[in-house]
């Protein structure tokens, strides 16, 4: 059976290679999504989009990613370092979630340095731009046993 997952990106990332490209990059997330869509061919798995500014919407799309993916990559943006709302739904999806961040949350405002989501994640990805994606999509596959 395929395997599918979703990619959930969180407040603001819609904003993408719109504005403060000297911490964020010029990449679009329409760019990193297609670039996410090819990966996914080459992977032979399924991959679903999903981006919200609102704490809640991004609660319910982790809750209904049980029973329809196998694991999930979230930019889960400001709420990271805020939302133990957020951290509450990855448990209670108990899939495999990555973390993602383009830029090295460890080396900016202190205020970065901590995630509430850390602590429930398979592992972080930060600090590598929009390439930090499809690395992501390769660690998950390579959780879940898939890995080529
Ligand atoms: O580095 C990341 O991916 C972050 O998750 C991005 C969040 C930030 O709050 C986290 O600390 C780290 C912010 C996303 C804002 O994205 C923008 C993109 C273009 C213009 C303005 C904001």
């Amino acid at each position: 059976m395929k395997k599918s997952i979703l990619i959930l990106n969180g407040p603001n990332l819609n904003l993408l290679g719109t504005r403060q490209p000297e911490v964020y990059g010029t990449t679009t997330l329409q760019d990193i999504e297609a670039a996410c869509a090819a990966k996914a061919e080459a992977l032979g798995i399924s991959v679903s989009f999903a981006q919200s500014n609102h704490e809640g919407a991004l609660i319910d799309a982790l809750h209904a990613a049980k029973g329809t993916h196998d694991g999930v990559i979230l930019n889960a943006g400001a709420y990271t370092h805020t939302s133990i709302a957020i951290r509450d739904a990855i448990s209670a999806t108990m899939l495999p979630v990555i973390e993602l961040h383009l830029s090295n949350i460890h080396a900016r405002e202190k205020f970065r340095h901590h995630s509430h989501i850390a602590a429930v994640v398979v592992g972080q990805i930060c600090g590598f731009g929009a390439h930090g994606y499809p690395l992501a999509m390769d660690a998950l596959m390579a959780h879940l046993g898939e890995d080529k």
